[in-house]
């Protein structure tokens, strides 16, 4: 049925256009001309569109429906076996100079990037519905907030948006007042891996996406708009789009600190976003909220200060390895309306995933086979959870506030076995950016097969940052203007190992110790000591009462090896360098400061 697509916005829309926009319909129009789509429908994030959409996925076996009594209204969807995970080598940045991609992007010159995917978009929907999906990241009315639409031959990634952003109606409305969007052209294609392409042209705020179904290659909204395509616009505006949660903590005293903390994959951001403060906090009346578990953008107000926004509405989290004990609030969220991803099943239709710690086994894997151990996991390790964040019971209200939180400390982390203590504190702002810049994490068996390599992974912007990293560093540096009452700025490792292997630090509800002294340490109340590397906690300042930490373990923890650092500096300084003429050279200075300070 060529080139004779139906179009529908609401069933009697007739012939009347589908959006006030020129820009909008054109577009849809062109898209459409080049994918040719048996129908075309513009998504208004309806109940009865959901239902209707899921009704399809259903029939056509897209979605299989779980348990109701145990889990209402939640669904599975099984990935094809090839289609797991972000595919980074096929992630491009497609500027018009290359040294704007930069060292830290796989590029292809724009004109050849859109040729190289309209050739495998020509044609790619005939036989399909073209859904037009219309998407706000941010609360709706704030003026931090930008819009975009994706464009998707996949109702299993409609839903998802449907969770993940402020999608339909409403949505549309503020695209056309504002008459700008993202344009996100998606195709699951014949989800053939070798003909699959994640393509970004951040100078024409366009994505295209082929060949893939899953994750943050599909749901365009997630890391290719709000990460690499916004980091290149909040460049360009003024403001920050980092890949960080953002946490608010109430002291007993009932003032709220919010902190916004990057950490590189499988470093327990979630967790953090969502954590339980130990017993004895709660009894003293601390209490932690959640603004976002991934993403956060930032800017000035007109005090000054950082304000955020989480531009989500939803979670899209790694399923094995939660369970009531490691993260009970992400458990709760996920206990109805969700959609699972590549999971196990049991025999009576419920969810299941390695480390969910509920006393029941699975049936069926995540491939729709018999479960069998010898074989595979039930559930594929990266598979995922999609709930909405306001099923979170630590979800703040303030998330949905337009001005944004108020950021008091940014904190950067990473996996590190050895060298790095639990916390310390940059001692400014350009301390705290080349704290950023140097951030590593060592990888995990599971990652890459090769355990303990130490990468370097800048504000765990690595695979995100939509432009050079030494512009990115620049961009940084200039928001310590003079101006600005910038965040104090803090490094942790929660991954410490002592000389048996084992990790130093209990971790989960216990970071919060961490955090009050942060808070302690912006408030001006909590104690340090001043190192080359940065602030560590003096003794007693930080609350370690009924922890049981061995002399190994606070040495270890809180201490400061000089000659490691020393090594970690040189490191430092050739990865700065790797980045040639464009690096700062005020990064390079303070590389080259606290080099000297340590020799
Ligand atoms: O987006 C994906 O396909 C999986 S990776 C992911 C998912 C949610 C949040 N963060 C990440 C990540 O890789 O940082
Ligand atoms: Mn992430």
């Amino acid at each position: 049925m060529n080139g004779t697509a139906t179009v529908s916005k609401d069933p009697s829309a007739g012939d009347t256009a589908n959006t006030s926009l020129p820009s909008l319909e054109a577009w849809v129009a062109e898209v459409a001309a080049l994918t040719r789509p048996d129908r075309i429908h513009w998504c208004d994030g309806s109940d009865a569109e959901n239902e209707a959409l899921l009704a399809g996925m259903l029939a056509d076996g897209t979605m299989v429906k779980l348990n109701e009594q145990a889990y209402p209204n939640s669904y599975l969807h099984r990935s094809d076996p090839d289609d797991v995970a972000r595919v980074e080598h096929l992630t491009f940045v497609c500027t018009s100079d290359r040294d704007d991609a930069g060292p830290n992007n796989h590029w292809m010159a724009p004109a050849d990037g859109h040729a190289k995917v309209d050739a495998l978009f020509d044609g790619c929907m005939q036989g399909r519905t073209m859904y037009v999906v219309p998407y706000c990241m941010g609360p709706i009315d704030s003026p931090l907030s930008r819009c975009g639409v994706e464009i998707t031959d996949s109702p299993y990634v409609v839903a998802n948006m449907r969770i993940m952003t402020r999608m339909g109606a409403p949505a549309l409305a503020r695209i056309e007042r504002e008459g700008s969007f993202v344009k996100g052209l998606h195709s699951i294609g014949e989800l053939d891996p070798e003909r699959r392409f994640i393509m970004h042209f951040p100078e024409e705020l366009t994505i295209k996406s082929y060949g893939s179904g899953y994750g943050g290659n599909a749901l365009l909204g997630k890391k290719c708009h709000a990460l690499r395509i916004a980091s290149h616009q909040a460049r360009n505006e003024g403001w920050l789009a980092e890949h960080m949660l953002i946490l608010g903590i109430t002291s007993p005293k009932g003032d709220t600190h919010y902190i916004a903390a990057a950490f590189p994959s499988a470093c327990g951001k979630t967790n953090l976003a969502m954590l339980i403060p130990p017993e004895g906090y709660l009894k003293d009346g601390w209490k932690v909220s959640t603004i976002g578990d991934d993403i956060c953008w930032m800017r000035p107000g007109a005090d000054g200060r950082l304000y955020a926004i989480n531009p989500e509405s939803g979670f899209f989290g790694v399923a094995p390895g939660t369970s009531k004990k490691s993260n009970a609030n992400a458990l709760a969220s996920l206990q109805r309306d969700a959609i699972f991803t590549n999971v196990g099943v049991t025999a009576d239709g419920q969810p299941w995933w390695e480390g969910i710690d509920n006393g029941q086994v699975p049936a069926t894997d995540w491939r729709g086979e018999p479960y069998d151990p010898a074989k595979r996991p039930a559930a594929h390790p990266n598979s995922r959870f999609t709930v909405s964040a306001r099923a979170c019971p630590s979800y703040s209200p303030e998330a949905e506030n337009p001005a944004g939180v108020p950021i008091s400390a940014i904190v950067f982390g990473g996996r590190r076995a050895s060298l790095v203590p639990l916390v310390f504190e940059a001692r400014d702002w350009t301390h705290g950016v080349l704290v950023g810049a140097a951030m590593g994490s060592e990888t995990t068996a599971a990652a890459t097969g090769a355990v303990g390599v130490m990468r370097r992974d800048p504000m765990a912007m690595k695979p995100f940052c939509g432009y050079n990293f030494a512009d990115y560093f620049a961009h940084w540096l200039s928001f310590d203007n003079g101006r600005n009452k910038l965040p104090k700025v803090f490094h942790v490792n929660w991954f410490r190992k002592g000389d048996d292997g084992k990790f130093l630090w209990p971790g989960f509800g216990d970071n919060l110790r961490v955090l009050e002294w942060m808070i302690g340490r912006a408030e001006g109340t909590a104690a340090a000591v001043e190192t080359p590397i940065g602030h560590l906690p003096a003794e007693g300042s930080l609350a370690l009462d009924g922890l049981e930490l061995g002399e190994e373990a606070r040495d270890k923890l809180f201490g400061f090896d000089r000659e490691g650092w020393r090594a970690e500096f040189d490191s430092i300084g050739e990865y700065l360098d790797s980045y040639g003429e464009r690096m700062p050279q005020a990064l390079k200075d303070e590389q080259q400061r606290i080099a000297s300070a340590l020799a």
